[in-house]
């Protein structure tokens, strides 16, 4: 047997990992935060830390005020009877309230006092422009990718009006209702749009779609496009949702080099008096993501999966399609617990080709704990897997760990990303078919 690396070794690779995890910037490449020039869509402050829905649900559970009741409240009150509830009359230890302490000590705050009114006084002397550059650095994020959906009529009106980007922050495509609820939903508003689309999927209605992406795509310098998916999403299948992706969303990625994000797993409105708190998951089919990356060899596709269940399968998944990188731990699977298993059984399965985590933040300041926490886990589950290549005699350098913790955060991202707008790319200056010549 090989012999385990002696304590020391084992520290100092330790605090090697550490370090390494500290000093590298992260590129966070799904969250729901805002360019600044969004104005009120980016969320920052003690106020909507506290309203955050994962916290609404958990407070939900404690106090007896009606659904009504509470959603007829302000902010500030939300988020007063939230402190007292989760905060107060209990100790906060579920991740999402522990994520609010750790955003405040991050801050240089002191939490022990208990003291709201004190910490909104303390908040209300930051502008968001210099906070915004504040919580990036502390929290080591570099850039940020926002989720932008055309079908959010506020943020919509930001995009036609124009406005200067900041180059930390990029941008996806959220296409959920084209995909999701087309003849009802979609389908009306592309039309009020100019486009000229039906409720049936003709070829012209396709072709339309496609004229949509392909404006929406130019307009925000789309880095992919991204939908989440409920759990009996299945493929083939003879649904719009299904059809909609082979003619008009997996074309137009492949015609701009970008891959296509799927989250699956999501049971929206699980109990809709919840509002935003009120989604659940359930366990999605692997199978049919197998057979949807299988039959399009030229996309390139980006899979988190919301049931932890679904992680090993698809972490199997994975060793088939390298058009397939699994990306974050989402959602109800962002808690410490599933963060280290799922985190080590990607890095055993399928080595450093992966993206361990995305923040999913919608309150910027969120970027501090859940990168603090995440680095955490990560460095830990990092150090166990080079402490078992050391007993190998094989000592990773430090030049070889910082450039394995780089891939982990953005660059393996990145590659994947590029890999296919290279194929694009080749794609495009090969010599044109003569007519009656096979392309081989
Ligand atoms: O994590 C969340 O905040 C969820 O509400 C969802 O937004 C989810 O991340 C999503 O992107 O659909
Ligand atoms: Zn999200």
């Amino acid at each position: 047997m090989t012999q385990p690396v002696s304590t020391k070794r084992r520290a100092a690779l330790a605090a090697q990992v550490e370090k390494t995890l500290a000093n590298t910037p992260v590129y966070d490449i799904h969250t729901h935060l805002y360019d600044p020039a969004f104005g009120e869509l980016l969320l920052w402050g003690i106020d909507d830390l506290l309203v955050y829905h994962y916290l609404v649900a958990e407070a939900f559970r404690q106090f007896d005020v009606p659904y009504d009741k509470f959603w007829a409240m302000s902010k500030q009150q939300q988020a007063d009877v939230i402190w007292d509830t989760l905060f107060i009359q209990h100790s906060p230890i579920s991740e999402s309230c522990r994520g609010v302490l750790t955003t405040l000590n991050r801050l240089g705050l002191d939490v022990k006092k208990r003291d709201l009114p004190k910490l909104r006084k303390w908040f209300a002397k930051w502008n968001v422009a210099d906070y915004t550059t504040h919580v990036m650095e502390r929290a080591g994020v570099n850039r940020i990718c926002m989720t932008n959906s055309p079908f959010d009529d506020i943020e919509r009106a930001v995009w036609e009006r124009g406005f200067e980007r900041d180059p930390r922050f990029t941008a996806a495509l959220r296409i959920d209702p084209l995909l999701l609820s087309w003849s009802d939903s979609a389908a009306p508003r592309l039309r009020d749009w100019g486009y000229n689309v039906t409720p049936e999927l003709s070829e012209k209605t396709v072709k339309e779609v496609r004229r949509f992406l392909a404006d929406w795509t130019r307009r925000i310098d789309a880095q992919y496009l991204m939908v989440s998916l409920p759990p009996d999403f299945i493929y083939p299948g003879n649904n719009s949702c299904a059809r909609l992706m082979e003619t008009a969303v997996l074309p137009h990625c492949r015609e701009f080099g970008l891959p296509f994000a799927m989250m699956p797993g999501v049971k929206r409105g699980v109990n809709p008096l919840l509002k935003l708190a009120g989604d659940g998951v359930g366990l999605c089919d692997t199978a049919s993501y197998e057979s949807l990356i299988a039959a399009h060899p030229d996309n390139q596709f980006l899979i988190t999966a919301l049931a932890r269940e679904n992680q090993y399968s698809l972490c199997v998944a994975a060793r088939k399609f390298r058009n397939l990188h699994l990306f974050g731990c989402w959602w109800f699977t962002n808690i410490p617990y599933l963060i280290e298993e799922m985190t080590r059984m990607r890095l055993e399965l399928i080595g450093l080709s992966v993206t361990p985590q995305h923040s999913d933040a919608r309150v910027l300041d969120q970027i501090l704990y859940k990168w603090d926490h995440s680095r955490r886990l990560i460095a830990k589950v990092l150090t166990d897997k080079y402490a078992d290549l050391a007993a190998t005699g094989w000592e990773p350098t430090g030049a070889e760990i910082q450039r394995d913790v780089q891939d982990l955060f953005g660059g393996a991202f990145e590659r994947f990303c590029g890999r296919h707008a290279a194929r694009v790319a080749h794609a495009s200056v090969r010599p044109p078919v003569k007519r009656g010549q096979r392309r081989v």
